[in-house]
């Protein structure tokens, strides 16, 4: 009878030794991979955000079946209502007029300082290239002189991803 309980305790005493060692051999790995990625989070927040080249392509457009004199205003707008970028990044907007011959101009103006500097013209099937480097955060407003309220848009100039 003493032998017997013996044996168990021994056959016990292995089997808790054997999940210990499972236990431990499963959480090792998960732990240093932990470990090297906290190593990863260091070292990309030690590497600033420098800025990169933003291409963007932007066109003069309109709201179909639009009619101005009920609704008492232009129906152009901009192709992109939205222009987003980094601090820091380097941007270059292709300003594309896409009237017919005769048709209207089209401008991107900012009124919004620091960008206030920014006013270019496009005649019809004329194109320009706008270029500044965002270097100041916010939300800034671009619209055409000529087709106000609806033409206009916005420039977000957010923090360095990292
Ligand atoms: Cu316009």
């Amino acid at each position: 009878m003493l032998a017997t309980n013996t044996t168990t305790v021994i056959i016990l005493g292995m089997s808790i030794t054997a999940i210990a060692i499972a236990l431990f051999a499963i959480t090792v790995p998960f732990l240093t991979t932990q470990h090297e990625n906290n190593q990863n989070i260091q070292q990309n927040n030690t590497q600033q955000y420098v800025g990169k080249h933003k291409e963007f392509y932007l066109f003069d457009s309109e709201i179909p079946g639009f009619n101005e004199t009920e609704m008492g205003m232009p129906r152009d707008t901009y192709s992109m209502p939205v222009i987003a970028v980094f601090k820091g990044d380097q941007v270059a907007i292709h300003f594309f007029n896409i009237e017919e011959p005769g048709g209207d101009n089209h401008s991107f103006t900012i009124y919004d300082k620091p960008y206030n500097n920014i006013d270019v013209v496009v005649h019809p099937r004329e194109n320009k290239t706008i270029t500044f480097v965002a270097n100041t955060t916010g939300t800034f407003t671009y619209l055409c002189t000529f087709h106000q309220p609806t033409m206009r848009g916005l420039l977000i100039v957010q923090p360095p991803p990292y």
